[in-house]
């Protein structure tokens, strides 16, 4: 993937940038639902960076969807933190981490959190002490576009 960036002249973060502001005509109208995973879900070891790269643009009033199933004798608990800021996201620091979405929300349709305000945010699973957030890759930030 890298050297497809590469060759068409774009930095990553460039490519990140021109996702996140770019507006997509199919969501400018109604806010949309995104189930975050997609068909993955909220799981250990998916690549939500990537997703969210891909997904972008998100719009405010987006709903972002957080699917993952109660703990049990096969799966891993999950949940959803929102950290304050980049450096606490980069080290997956859970202080003064804001729970929304604990181990048992994740059911059923799923924990729904919607994107209301235009401003970072960065998600992250906030089980084993942020293993899932580092070694896990369950973290993600998205910042919502105004819609067009
Ligand atoms: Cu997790």
């Amino acid at each position: 993937m890298a050297g497809k960036f590469q060759g068409a002249g774009f930095s990553l973060v460039g490519t990140f940038f021109l996702l996140l502001f770019s507006c997509n005509v199919s969501r400018t109208v109604f806010a949309a639902k995104i189930n975050v995973g997609g068909p993955a879900n909220w799981t250990f070891g998916f690549n939500y960076t990537d997703w969210a790269l891909k997904t972008a643009p998100f719009h405010v009033n987006d709903t972002l969807v957080f699917k993952y199933d109660p703990p049990n004798s096969t799966t891993h608990a999950h949940s959803v933190y929102l950290v304050k800021d980049l450096p606490k996201f980069l080290a997956c620091d859970l202080k003064r981490a804001q729970l929304f979405g604990n181990v048992m929300q994740g059911g059923g349709e799923g924990f729904e959190f919607v994107l209301s305000k235009r401003k970072t945010y960065y998600f992250v699973c906030g089980e084993k002490q942020g293993f899932h957030c580092s070694t896990g890759l369950m973290r993600f930030f998205v910042r919502p576009a105004k819609r067009c």
